[in-house]
């Protein structure tokens, strides 16, 4: 029997930011490829992961790294949700699927997921009424294009202006397909078709984001962004991420999408500490 942990994304705000450990269970992730495909491996990463202090793990079974081709439904199915069933039984954390396909969802809300994270926005064909049919809350990213090509040449003539304005959209979009607004999280989405100067555009300008009164999730862990400005592989990113997750609390993200929890953790509550309302 899964039991599926009730997940409040509205009253994120105003509160210490909660880490969500990436649990990649692909076998050509780019920063943890192939190590945790097997179900008792991805359990014992997932719980070490909330002994460091994820709230939250993000299972996902589609590779989305820069080049990376489409998996079929099927794959995707067979990756994931023995994993999310195995965690819901085992483990106390909220369970994020990561996915952008409808049947994936589905078949994650009833293993005991209980919340959807999409990097497409649910723009996929029945994805929006499927989400809203789940009653799970949703994580609206911005991308531009898509992961094959995403990073060839992205142009915006303002890069806030315009993930603001799709993710305002996308919003609409929920809420038409009766999704309510208490059941949505914003992300300006990292790296997904976007140059170094789009992404650190995108942070220094994220508290603008907040004038959509949703609780804002970051994910830079790892990234290209960081490797851009230390010229480093993603093995050696982990106090340019922490940096790039300190600023991301201070300018008021809600959620910190992480490979390195431990560490992000500490972050977040020590950038928090200094930004927080007083008690
Ligand atoms: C993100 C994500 C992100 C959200 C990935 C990676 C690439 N979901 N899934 N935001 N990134 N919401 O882990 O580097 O930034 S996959």
């Amino acid at each position: 029997m899964s039991v599926t942990k009730p997940f409040n994304a509205a009253a994120l705000i105003g509160e210490q930011p909660l880490v969500m450990g990436v649990l990649n269970v692909t076998p050509d992730s780019f920063s943890d490829g192939g190590q945790f495909t097997q179900l008792d491996l991805a359990l014992d990463h997932a719980e070490q992961m909330i002994s460091q202090g994820a709230a939250i793990i993000d299972v996902g079974g589609e590779s989305t790294r820069p080049g990376a081709s489409s998996v079929s439904t099927q794959q995707e199915l067979d990756r994931v949700i023995p994993v999310i069933e195995k965690i819901a039984a085992n483990l106390d954390c909220v369970i994020s699927l990561d996915s952008s396909c409808p049947q994936v969802m589905e078949a994650a809300a009833q293993a005991g997921a209980s919340l959807l994270n999409d990097v497409r926005a649910f723009q996929r064909k029945d994805a929006l009424q499927v989400a809203a049919k789940t009653g799970l809350p949703v994580c609206l990213m911005h991308m531009c294009g898509e992961p094959k090509t995403m990073q060839q040449q992205p142009h915006y003539d303002s890069v806030v202006e315009e993930v603001q304005a799709f993710l305002l959209a996308r919003v609409e979009a929920c809420l038409a397909a009766g999704i309510e607004r208490n059941k949505i999280i914003i992300d300006p989405g990292f790296g997904f078709g976007k140059t170094l100067d789009h992404n650190l555009q995108l942070l220094e300008a994220l508290a603008q984001l907040k004038v959509l009164d949703l609780p804002i999730l970051v994910g830079m862990s790892r990234k290209s962004m960081i490797g851009a400005i230390l010229n480093n592989d993603t093995s050696e990113r982990l106090y340019g991420g922490l940096a790039l997750a300190a600023i991301a609390v201070r300018q008021g993200a809600n959620i910190v999408r992480t490979h390195d929890v431990g560490p992000t953790s500490d972050a977040v509550a020590v950038a928090y500490a200094v930004s927080a309302p007083e008690k």
